[in-house]
């Protein structure tokens, strides 16, 4: 009989980075459990930990390259599947230049090694502007505040939860998502602690969320106002005299500016339009104020808004005018092991931001970050006479991104199309060329994104639990297949090895001549030879420890952390807490937090107008998660979509009273962009004029390769949230506050997103 193998490693599928044990037979995966000794994650794990042995096993995963000839998808060679690459890029980049290729890269490749480290190589080598990604549809908002305030975007102040005496949670549902830029397993038991030793947390949502009933307080407020709310907190602040910002006075900037700008924003003006009382919003000041610590976080009801960028920027206000940014309790930057963006950086030269450079052809929507908007894919897609081919990465925007519908259409007019990806689903079904990536468990991993987010500092590498099959190539290596061809260089028999060299080159030539890095200068030959030890992701990796800021700095620091040293630690290792980083970690070139930057100021414009604007009393629709979903790509997983129907519509009672909706009726909901039915389920819990649909649903095309999840298709909320609607300053999307209406029907049937009608059950 084989030999029963335990492997310790961090689940890859959200940002809580919980530690596993696997144990395996052979090439079965026999048990997955919590790992206890995980020093971060202690044993916890949640429903998704356990199907990664569904979707290692699972039939419908794509293990073969595919290449599509009409309606019909062959399998093929990597050879034969990388030549189509070739021949389709090269025409419309000879065409068109480099504009002419457009990519989209999707959530998972933020909790993918591969990702992380050589999907920026290909970008570099494609060099087009169309450069479009998941984030925009999701965090941007707080990264371009990032940005702007303490000149890194990778500087977002986290919230710390095991200290805090008081934590004020808007528009987050951290027991449903398990945290979000805020790296914490386990926060159900975190939180608990939190109360457990005399702290307090309080939830804001228009719903009255797991976590919200979990909370000392909920406070229910009406979606697409947190402005407003959290205006009328900082003006408390203000007029009470309880702005103190403590040991933060000499580094801030501009705190009369913000002043000034809080002044029309009385909680007596605000409450009407957020639904919080004035009384309430007082309190909540004065409570934030007076606490020993406190911690104000923000997540996606927060971002995905009309004014995703003014909330960042007023929670991150918030926590300075109390005193409780950069320190104990309150809201820190981390210091990861590895790829630490802002760890001897040097501050900029002049103010300016990452943001603007350039525009969309099309809708001229302002770059941010180095990508555009998401919300624009389809317009520039459709109006541009350049922009004739596309490549996903790990995405599925046909699902996740606003009126798929009409990016559909756009998708159908490409000339070309690859996806790199492990699911013939809603998006990669219309390419050309599926590049099939391996199981999480054939993958070495390590959290370089997350451990810039977490609430304490860690480190923890993963082997690969089962080796890659003989005709699997990693992902990285399809990465440098798809930029050697972008490249249109002739770069020898080897490629991938001749660019991973390259590219391993240049990020050691970069940090010698980094002054502030503790090599600088040092011989980049003799560090190349140190790092022969490993290869690809494992050999960058192994870099960055090494000249991080735990690192050994190649013999400079005696029992210094080395990618082999982190090896010996198979449960990980603690780094410790998060601890105070200013002035050292502020990178704008005054070397101050700059509160007010000027385009942030700009757009109180905006809000001020809608002081004096009429409120419509339309129904808005609004998102939600579910414990056993992850985006739109786990419903093919047995373990996870059993059960009831989760795809169904919130609607408050007193909602349906007019139309005499009740549980198990249908409704057909109507936005701008499109119709849906969907079953309604009646939720007291939700705030009365709102209603809420999950996202990733709407598996019912007949030409993917989803069979289970094809049986519980659900509807794609996407079809009613508007991609001309966004958040004005970051581009970002809005899935939050889209007006709507409904209507009882007694169809049980709707139209979808490919004209095909299906039969919905309940
Ligand atoms: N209405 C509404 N829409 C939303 C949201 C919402 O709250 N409401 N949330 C938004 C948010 S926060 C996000 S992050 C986006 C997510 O948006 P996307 O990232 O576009 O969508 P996912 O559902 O995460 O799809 C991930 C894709 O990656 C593939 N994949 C999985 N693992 C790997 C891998 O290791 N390598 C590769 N190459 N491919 C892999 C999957 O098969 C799938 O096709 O959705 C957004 N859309
Ligand atoms: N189980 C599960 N976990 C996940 C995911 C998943 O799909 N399923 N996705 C992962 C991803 S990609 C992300 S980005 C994170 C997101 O993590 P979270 O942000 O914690 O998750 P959401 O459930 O989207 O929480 C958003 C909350 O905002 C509320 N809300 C909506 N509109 C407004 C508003 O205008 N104002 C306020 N104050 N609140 C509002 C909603 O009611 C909801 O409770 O979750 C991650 N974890
Ligand atoms: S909470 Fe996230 S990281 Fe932890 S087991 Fe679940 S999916 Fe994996
Ligand atoms: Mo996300």
């Amino acid at each position: 009989m084989t030999e029963l193998k335990t492997h310790f490693r961090t689940c890859p599928l959200c940002e809580a980075t919980c530690g596993l044990e696997i144990q395996t037979r052979g090439d079965e995966v026999v048990s997955i459990r919590g790992d206890k000794l995980d020093p971060f994650s202690k044993g916890h794990i949640c429903p998704k930990g356990f199907s990664l042995k569904e979707l290692h096993d699972d039939p419908d995963r794509i293990r073969k390259p595919m290449i599509r000839k009409g309606d019909e998808w062959n399998e093929v060679s990597w050879d034969e599947a990388f030549e189509e690459v070739r021949a389709g890029l090269q025409k419309v980049l000879t065409k068109y230049g480099r504009d002419g290729v457009g990519v989209y890269l999707g959530n998972p490749n933020v909790h993918n090694l591969a990702g992380l480290l050589y999907v920026p190589i290909f970008l570099r080598a494609l060099g087009s502007r169309y450069r479009f990604s998941a984030s925009t549809l999701d965090q941007i908002p707080k990264q371009l505040v990032s940005e702007m305030m303490y000149g890194s975007d990778f500087s977002v102040p986290i919230a710390d939860i095991d200290h805090t005496d008081y934590f004020m949670i808007i528009g987050a549902n951290p027991y449903v998502s398990n945290g979000s830029m805020m790296t914490a397993p386990d926060m159900k038991h975190r939180l608990q602690q939190l109360r457990k030793r005399g702290g307090k947390f309080i939830v804001i949502d228009p719903v009255k969320t797991a976590t919200a009933h979990a909370a000392n307080d909920y406070y229910s407020i009406h979606p697409g106002t947190d402005a407003f709310f959290l205006f009328g907190l900082i003006h408390t602040l203000f007029e009470e005299g309880l702005v103190n910002s403590r040991h933060l006075q000499e580094y801030i900037h501009g705190l009369d500016v913000i002043e000034k700008l809080a002044k029309p924003f009385t909680p007596e003006v605000v409450q009407n339009k957020c639904g919080i009382h004035a009384s309430a919003i007082r309190k909540l000041a004065r409570d934030l104020a007076h606490a020993p610590s406190a911690a104000v976080y923000g997540r996606m009801g927060t971002c995905t808004q009309e004014f995703g960028t003014m909330n960042s920027w007023l929670i991150d206000l918030l926590n300075i005018l109390t005193g409780n940014l950069d320190r104990k309790g309150g809201v820190l930057f981390p210091k990861p092991a590895a790829g630490g963006r802002n760890i001897g950086k040097t501050p900029r030269k002049k103010e300016t931001y990452r943001f603007g450079r350039f525009s969309g052809e099309v809708r001229g929507l302002p770059e941010v970050l180095g990508e555009l908007p998401t919300s624009c894919m389809a317009d520039e897609i459709e109006g541009s006479d350049t922009l004739k081919a596309f490549i996903t990465i790990a995405g599925n925007p046909i699902l996740s991104s606003p009126n798929g519908n009409r990016l559909q259409q756009a998708f159908d007019k490409l000339d070309f199309f690859v996806s790199v990806d492990c699911y013939l689903n809603e998006t990669t079904r219309h390419a050309n060329v599926i590049l099939p990536v391996p199981s999480p468990l054939e993958r070495s991993h390590y959290d370089l994104s997350f451990y810039h987010l977490s609430v304490r500092n860690i480190a923890h590498y993963s082997k690969q639990v089962f080796k890659l099959p003989n005709d699997q190539l990693d992902e990285w290596e399809i990465l440098l297949h798809l930029t050697e061809i972008v490249s249109g260089q002739e770069l020898g028999n080897d490629p991938v090895k001749a660019l991973d060299d390259y590219s391993v080159m240049k990020l050691v030539q970069s940090e010698t001549q980094n002054k502030q890095s503790r090599i600088f200068e040092r011989s980049e030959k003799d560090i190349l030879k140190e790092l022969q030890v490993h290869r690809g992701p494992e050999r960058m990796l192994d870099f960055l420890i090494r000249v991080g800021p735990y690192g050994d700095h190649f013999g400079k620091v005696e029992n210094g952390l080395t990618l082999s040293r982190l090896m010996e630690h198979e449960h990980g290792i603690d780094l410790g807490a998060l601890e105070p980083r200013i002035p050292e970690v502020l990178l704008t070139s005054t070397k101050k937090i700059e509160l007010a930057p000027t385009p942030l100021v700009k757009d109180v414009e905006r809000l001020k107008a809608k002081i004096v604007s009429e409120d419509s009393n339309q129904l808005v629709l609004i998102g939600r998660r579910d414990l056993r979903s992850n985006n739109s790509w786990m419903h093919n997983l047995p373990v996870l979509i059993k059960g009831k129907e989760r795809c169904v519509l919130y609607l408050h009672p007193l909602d349906a009273v007019n139309e005499g909706i009740e549980t198990g009726d249908y409704v057909k909901i109507t936005s701008r962009v499109g119709s849906l039915v969907v079953p309604v389920v009646l939720n007291e819990e939700i705030k009365q004029g709102v209603i809420s649909l999950p996202h990733g649903w709407g598996h019912h095309f007949s030409d993917t390769r989803l069979s289970v999840a094809s049986k519980h298709e659900g509807k794609n909320t996407n079809l009613l949230s508007d991609e001309q609607v966004v958040d004005e300053v970051s581009g970002n999307a809005v899935f939050n506050g889209i007006p709507v209406t409904i209507q009882k029907t007694n169809e049980t049937e709707g139209e979808n997103v490919d004209g095909s009608i299906r039969i919905e059950s309940i």
